[in-house]
């Protein structure tokens, strides 16, 4: 008796650690955190599935907020465990309860190894299990934060198996957050792509929509997904290879683009951060088709060979690796890169001798992409060029030369604090000189519209002015020749009107930092300002709303009748106003751009901004909620 009381404690314990600090289980307590709840059952079904049992995952979103995960693999097991309590109760209540796995068997669940249930239990007010085992349908149910509501109860008979796991966050702790179909769409749909022949659906029942994503290909169905919208050079090459009990699946294929685009997984988790396995890829590419050239003869010259990433222009790839629990390594502060030194030879020579095999095969296809290397090879020599043009032997910018007078540098020369605010239009660009701190605020005005980077190659990004005098000023080089701590300055403004030839400034110049200035989004170093939407006078009282909701929050919270009016333009404010508004980094509100996924991010700048149309409208029309004139906002 005192035995079970002394465990019972502690199981709480356990479970009110996780509700203490929410983030060292989860991540954070923000709109990820939410959707790592559904993330961490969703794995107990796919480990479940890619274990063989079971080939249908259904994902519901429900109208209060609560979400419904159901499969029909064997059943969570219904039987008593030896501390005295039925194994869902032991599963959904207790800590670390893992050792699900047996060996031989390969484990998905990134984070917590499939012991996320007690996680998800903790942070939800209620959680309601139904298990479909041994020919009964079960049931259990908790509250408030993992508490036994009603124990494991058989309700019913059938023949089916399955889980069925309903949980309702509490949304006391994650404020202002809920589920997005989208997001929740869109990683479902990579794992559908992983595992070929499964089946999963998701359903919103709010907004009465769902999509079902079945593929039977995998990743040749992934691949052609991630290049529907581009001109590719060839079908779908997919390969596999094993040894010492690594799997090696990849699918690759080239387009006309000029960017490289490479996802990697590791037993169906996402490598964020890559590692040895894409190491090994890239090495072995590289490998393939130097000595592709070489044997030959294609590239004349002292230096023929090519780099890296000459033979990853206009590549898309899909790495997925499948390796046993006692190989695992990963590495990092968020663990999204894989260490197994293994997986780097073994992806290395399947790499290697499946495309060596296939540009043997396929002559005229060979000789394409070997063009098109040769043409990178050639950009990237004079983008080197240009960025030593850009700088003198000390390293030091002298950045007067190249700016025909349109910067207004700092004065202190301290990259680390330094901002560059670039500024649409010569009339902003002056209130903005005047306005700023020069100590450590430089100015560029942009004349007209930035070149659209996604459909420009490298040499021709290199010959307009505007793009020029940005990399020049910016002074870290460009495309694979970048080095974000090369950069003048610690944050890259972009500051455009609020309105709609601002935002196609705006992605433009992200689409551009996103092309040829990747890092400096990874170190997190561009931001987008945000100038005021209306100006509210009350008399002599002024006041600047940056949103709708503001602006009826403030017409709330005074008396009297104020005049409102909608700010039209950066010019149009004077030099005071927008510092206090826009500039002044104590009142100002800026926006890091950052990149959550890289993959998706490439997909949407290409749809957004490459050359076809109809998947641009298409976009446009699922994802963005028109509330007002031209303010807009994109879901996920
Ligand atoms: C909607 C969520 O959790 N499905 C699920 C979980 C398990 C099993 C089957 C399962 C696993 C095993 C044996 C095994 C889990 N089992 C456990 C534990 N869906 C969902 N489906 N029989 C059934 O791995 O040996 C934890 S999760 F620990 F009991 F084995």
């Amino acid at each position: 008796m005192t035995k079970y009381d002394a465990s019972s404690i502690k199981i709480l314990e356990g479970l009110e650690a996780v509700r203490k600090r929410p983030g060292m289980y989860i991540g954070s307590t923000d709109k990820r955190g939410l959707h790592h709840l559904v993330w961490e059952i969703v794995d107990n079904s796919i480990d479940e599935i890619i274990n063989g049992y079971g080939n249908h995952i259904k994902i519901v979103l429900h109208k209060d907020g609560s979400i419904t995960v159901a499969d029909n693999g064997r059943g969570v097991p219904i039987g008593m465990h030896e501390s005295g309590k039925s194994t869902p109760e032991v599963i959904y209540t207790i800590l670390h309860a893992g050792g699900k796995f047996e060996e031989g068997n390969y484990k998905v669940s990134g984070g917590l190894h499939g012991v996320g249930g007690s996680v998800v239990n903790a942070l939800s007010t209620k959680m309601d299990v139904i298990i479909y085992r041994e020919g009964v349908i079960s049931n259990i149910r908790f509250k408030d934060g993992g508490k036994v509501d009603s124990p494991l109860k058989t309700i019913g008979e059938s023949k089916k198996t399955g889980t069925v796991v309903t949980f309702w966050p509490d949304y006391s702790i994650f404020k202002n957050c809920n589920f997005s179909y989208t997001t929740i769409c869109e990683r479902m749909q990579e794992s559908a792509f992983l595992i070929p022949n499964v089946t999963i659906e998701v359903i919103d029942e709010d907004n009465k929509r769902e999509v079902k994503y079945h593929y039977e290909e995998g990743l040749t169905n992934f691949i052609e997904y991630m290049d529907e919208d581009k001109n590719v050079l060839h079908k779908v090459l997919n390969f596999t290879g094993k040894k010492n009990d690594i799997e090696v699946n990849i699918a690759m294929q080239y387009t006309d683009t000029y960017n490289e685009n490479i996802v990697s997984f590791v037993n169906n988790v996402k490598t964020t951060d890559g590692g040895t396995h894409e190491v090994g890829f890239k090495t072995g590419i590289t490998k393939a088709f130097n000595d592709y050239v070489k044997m030959n003869n294609l590239i004349k010259g002292k230096d023929n060979t090519f780099d890296g990433s000459d033979v990853r222009e206009g590549l898309s790839a899909v790495i997925n690796l499948k390796i046993p629990e006692n190989l695992l390594q990963f590495e990092g502060q968020t663990k999204g890169k894989l260490g197994t030194p293994e997986a780097r030879s073994i992806t290395e020579s399947v790499t290697y001798e499946n495309i060596k095999f296939f540009l043997e095969e396929n002559k005229e296809i060979a000789l394409n992409i070997v063009d098109k290397a040769s043409k990178s090879k050639v950009a990237r020599e004079a983008a080197r060029k240009a960025r030593e043009e850009a700088r003198n032997g000390k390293g030091k910018m002298k950045i007067e030369k190249n700016l025909s007078g349109k910067l207004a540098p700092a004065t202190s020369k301290n990259a680390k604090i330094n901002e560059l605010f670039l500024v649409e239009g010569d009339s902003a660009g002056g209130s903005a000189k005047m306005g700023r701190n020069r100590k450590f605020q430089a100015i560029l005005p942009l004349r007209g519209k930035v070149i659209n980077a996604e459909k420009t190659s490298v040499a021709e990004i290199l010959k307009n002015e505007e793009i020029n005098t940005i990399i020049h000023t910016i002074g870290a080089g460009i495309g694979s020749d970048f080095i974000a701590e090369d950069s003048n300055y610690d944050k890259v403004i972009i500051m455009t009107d609020a309105d709609v030839d601002g935002s196609h400034i705006q992605i433009l110049l992200l689409t551009f930092f996103y092309r040829f200035m990747r890092p400096l989004i990874e170190a997190g170093k561009v931001y987008v300002a945000k100038p005021p939407l209306y100006k509210i006078d009350y008399g002599k009282k002024h006041f600047y709303a940056y949103s709708d909701d503001e602006r009826f929050k403030i017409v709330a919270e005074n008396s009297g009748k104020p005049t409102i009016s909608r700010n039209k333009g950066l010019g149009e404010m004077n030099a005071d106003e927008l510092w206090d508004t826009t500039m002044n980094p104590d009142t100002r509100t800026l926006m890091r751009v950052n990149i959550y996924d890289a993959a998706l991010a490439e997909k949407r700048v290409n749809v957004l901004m490459g050359d076809k149309v109809e998947p641009r409208k298409e976009w446009i029309e699922e994802n963005i909620v028109f509330t007002m004139e031209d303010s807009y906002r994109v879901e996920g």
